[in-house]
């Protein structure tokens, strides 16, 4: 009899939550009904539609899986990944997730993100749109066409060899996220998911894209602002000066 070691890989999806009551209880039940024993961390933000106490009210059916972080105020999406980061590395999770709470992302696809990475022939796979193809369902086609633009321009300006570079569907083995120095990541919105890419790619880490069909969200609003995609049009040519000027170099200081 063979023994295979992956049977033991504790896996941690993390879900940054802001406003998310239409789709917070069907999310949770959802990953805690997949096979493969997903853990799940919630990076509330305070919502005031009370997401957490309905993510409290199902920690009592599942304590030992689903984890709550609650923060005062609505910090962003990439300070919500980087402190859940931090509570996985304090931790054993040998694989870690991130994942949106409103369906856009089918959590059926987190056992084929986990399927691409668990032999460790690559470091980090993301759940890509755009392998061949377009494969976004419902978005508004203004919306469509910049996010598909929005990854050729961060190829262009970067070399960055990924076909969607805003995605924000993935799955990181541990050793990514400890080489990471995660208090030097700057972007909290698109720009941060392609800061983390990018900072991935440039540690050597090796990455694959895995095919996604990403249909948009039925409940509850989008929280894309203005603010958001400025952030990450001047954001790709910061990366790119900075990593000119100081290349990026592997986190030694501890390894957890
Ligand atoms: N904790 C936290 N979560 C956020 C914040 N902004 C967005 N989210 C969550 O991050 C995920 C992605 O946001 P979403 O509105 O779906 O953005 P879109 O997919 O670009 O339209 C969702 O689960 C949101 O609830 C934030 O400031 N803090
Ligand atoms: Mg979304």
């Amino acid at each position: 009899m063979t023994f295979d070691s992956t049977m033991n890989h504790r896996k941690l999806v993390i879900i940054p939550t802001f406003n998310e009551l239409e789709n917070i209880k069907e999310m949770v039940l959802t990953v805690m009904g997949l096979e493969g024993d997903f853990e799940l961390l919630i990076i509330d933000d305070g919502s005031p539609d009370g997401t957490a106490e309905v993510v409290k009210s199902l920690q009592t059916s599942y304590p030992d899986r689903l984890h709550l972080v609650e923060r005062q105020g609505k910090l962003g999406l990439g300070t919500a990944y980087i402190r859940g980061f931090k509570w996985a590395l304090e931790r054993s999770y040998d694989f870690i997730f991130e994942m949106d709470c409103d369906f856009s992302h089918d959590p059926k696809d987190l056992i084929r993100l986990y399927e691409a990475v668990k032999d460790r022939s690559h470091d980090l796979a993301i759940g890509s749109r755009y392998i061949t193809g377009v494969n976004v369902v419902n978005w508004p086609m203004g919306r469509v066409l910049m996010s598909y633009f929005a990854s050729v321009y961060v190829k262009f300006i970067t070399g960055l060899p990924i076909k969607d570079a805003t995605a924000g569907f993935k799955c990181y083995h541990r050793s990514v996220l400890e080489g990471i120095k995660l208090d030097e990541v700057r972007f909290i919105g698109y720009a941060f998911q392609i800061e983390m890419k990018f900072t991935t790619w440039k540690l050597g880490f090796k990455i694959t894209e895995v095919p996604i069909i990403f249909t948009d969200r039925t409940k509850g609003t989008s929280k894309m602002s203005r603010g958001i995609f400025k952030e990450a049009v001047l954001g790709v040519i910061w990366m790119k000066i900075k990593s000119i000027l100081s290349p990026y170099k592997l986190n030694q200081t501890e390894s957890i």
